[in-house]
Order: structure tokens, then C-alpha cells, then sequence
């Protein structure tokens, strides 16, 4: 395979060029694109020596596969060159998540729909992938009509500026500095944050609103009704969810429990930390119990590493799966 990452530099990028060499996958050659600035930065991969390209160059000729790991409006000047080049283009932005001929997909959940595509393949957001990893063993057993959520995201999720943010705060707090946020719109250090993306006219963020209709694509149900609420927490790189869902029958918790435990891609654990899950592809579920106030309610909390499983991680196994062929469904 020949693959293409756009937006190298950054920490999907960079995590991309790492989780493609630990899966081992047949890559013949690979090639990174990134802005001007930072055309002519090396980075090794598969103990090879490799420059950056300037994507505004716009030459993808040849490449079987192209990974995007840029800002949405970046995405969509770039897609259609990607795929007039006869690349298969895995966008990791919200460009064209809600588009009718673009797949959306969570390989553990939805891996059938990669084969429907007409050159993009789009990676949803960070929160949902780790919310429908653990919803998918519920709806298994019945399926969710309704899900309640509340996010803990990391600042990973605003990227390496985010994380240096956090850091940079937590030393100047130490020395008795007065800090000013820059990516964030208030103090994330010692702090949480109620807001993420931008407010749509119902009071609930653009992220949020993510959780509804991503998840309803995934899920392959237009009726999913999700009430969101986004948090940034002083956290690296795992996002957490607390959750309770809906199911249109009552199902005993010892089902549910047992659906989750061969669901793929889940590990059960009663209460798994962002800390702990961190550097890994697996989503934790823990605190599985009865919802006290639903009658059909079951709560959960779950976790995953927002920069592998909620981006790098997600686009390259829809790339594994495309290899394999193997149309599920
Ligand atoms: C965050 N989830 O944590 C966001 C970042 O829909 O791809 C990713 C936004 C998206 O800030």
C-alpha cells in the first residue's frame, strides 16, 4: 500500500505514523504532507528517513490511501484533489461527516459501511467513537432509543496547543504566575470548562450535537434521540463519558454486562481512569448498573484515548478494513 498522511505534524498526524507502524501494515511507501512551514522537517518511520511535502502542492499521485488529519475547512479544499487522484481519502475532520455518500463509520460497530463509499470514508468525532464502542454492546441487546451524556474531554482534543496549554498553566500556577488562556476560553488548569465548539441557536454546542447525529448514522437509527453536555477537564489525552441510555426493552444487567464483554474492541472494568486507559486502542466500560430514574435505563461510564481510538487509531483500522474486504453486512 502506498499511504499519504495531511497534516503530519500535528498530534493525529504523528500518532497516525505510529499506530500504522505497530499494526504493521504493508505500506510500500509513505508519504507526509503537512503546511509550508514545516516542508523539509524529517520524521523516521519503519526505521526510514522521511521529508515533508507541501500539501499545497496538491500531488497525491499514486497513493492507494490518504489519511487527513487537518481543520475541516482545510479538508474540504483538499478532498477532491485527494480522490480525482485515485486515493481513497479517511478524513479525521467533521468536514464530511454528515454527508449522504460518506461513509461514517466505527469499525467495531458499523464496519460494512466502508464499502459504500465514493472516495471519502469519514472518522466521527473523538467522543462519539468512544461513546459507540460501549453503545454498540447495549444495542446488541436492544435497541438504544435514547442516550443521556455528559463528556470529560481532554485537551488533547484541541490538539498539541491544547496540551501545551495545560501544561504551561499547571508551571506558571506553581510559581505564583497569573495565567491567561490562549486555546481555551478560560483557565483549564485546576478547572472545567462547560463549553466545547460553537453554540447553535438550542443552547447545545456543535460538539454536542455530534453525539446526536454522528451517532445516529453509526447506529443506523434517524430516531436516536441524545441530550449532550461537553466538558474540557484538565486531562491529557483520554476523553471520558458518563452515560445512560435507553433501550426499547427492558434487558437484565447480567445480558448487557455479558454483550459488552464480547463486544469488540471493550474492555470491562469497573473504574477505569483516563490516566490508566491513555496509550491504548481499547474503550474501558465500568460502572455498569440500572438507571434508578428510566425503567429500560441503563448508566455506565467509559473511557478511551482520544488521540488513538477517537482518531488515528479509528481511520487506519477503516483502512484495515477495506484491506481485508470482508463486507459484514
Ligand atoms: C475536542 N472532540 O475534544 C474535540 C476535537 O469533531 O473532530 C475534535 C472535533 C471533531 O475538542
Amino acid at each position: 500500500m502506498k499511504i499519504g498522511i495531511l497534516g503530519c505534524t500535528g498530534a493525529v498526524g504523528q500518532q497516525m505514523m505510529r499506530v500504522l507502524e505497530e499494526r504493521k501494515l504493508d505500506i510500500e511507501e509513505l508519504r507526509l504532507f503537512a503546511s509550508e512551514r514545516s516542508v523539509g522537517k524529517t520524521f523516521e518511520f519503519n526505521g526510514k528517513i522521511i521529508e515533508v511535502e507541501n500539501m499545497t502542492n496538491k500531488n497525491f499521485d499514486g497513493l492507494d490511501y490518504v489519511l487527513g488529519a487537518l481543520e475541516a475547512d482545510l479538508s474540504k479544499e483538499i478532498a477532491q484533489v485527494v480522490v480525482d487522484a485515485g486515493a481513497v481519502y479517511i478524513d479525521n475532520s467533521s468536514a464530511f461527516r454528515m454527508n449522504e455518500n460518506v461513509p461514517l463509520v466505527v469499525p467495531e460497530v458499523n464496519p460494512e459501511d466502508c464499502f459504500k463509499h465514493s472516495g471519502i470514508i469519514a472518522n466521527p468525532n473523538c467522543s462519539t467513537i468512544i461513546s459507540m464502542v460501549a453503545m454498540n454492546g447495549i444495542n446488541k441487546c436492544s435497541k438504544i432509543e435514547k442516550i443521556i451524556a455528559s463528556t470529560y474531554q481532554a485537551v488533547s482534543g484541541a490538539g498539541v496547543k491544547g496540551m501545551q496549554e495545560l501544561n504551561a498553566q499547571i508551571r506558571a500556577l506553581a510559581q505564583g504566575q497569573v495565567v491567561l488562556p490562549e486555546v481555551f476560553t478560560k483557565q483549564i488548569a485546576y478547572n472545567c470548562i462547560p463549553q466545547i465548539g460553537s453554540y447553535d441557536k438550542n443552547g447545545y454546542t456543535s460538539e454536542e450535537m455530534k453525539m446526536q447525529n454522528e451517532g445516529r448514522k453509526i447506529l443506523h437509527n434517524d430516531k436516536l434521540l441524545v441530550n449532550c453536555t461537553c466538558v474540557r477537564v484538565p486531562v491529557i489525552r483520554s476523553h471520558s463519558i458518563s452515560i445512560t441510555c435507553i433501550t426499547e426493552e427492558k434487558v437484565e444487567l447480567e445480558q448487557i454486562k455479558k454483550s459488552l464483554q464480547e463486544t469488540k474492541g471493550i474492555v470491562l472494568e469497573n473504574e477505569p481512569t483516563p490516566l490508566e486507559v491513555s496509550n491504548q486502542d481499547l474503550v474501558y466500560v465500568g460502572r455498569l448498573r440500572n438507571d434508578l430514574v428510566f425503567e429500560n435505563g441503563i448508566s455506565l461510564w467509559c473511557v478511551g484515548d482520544q488521540i488513538r481510538k477517537g482518531a488515528a487509531t479509528n481511520a487506519i483500522q477503516i483502512i484495515e478494513v477495506l484491506e481485508s474486504g470482508i463486507q459484514t453486512d
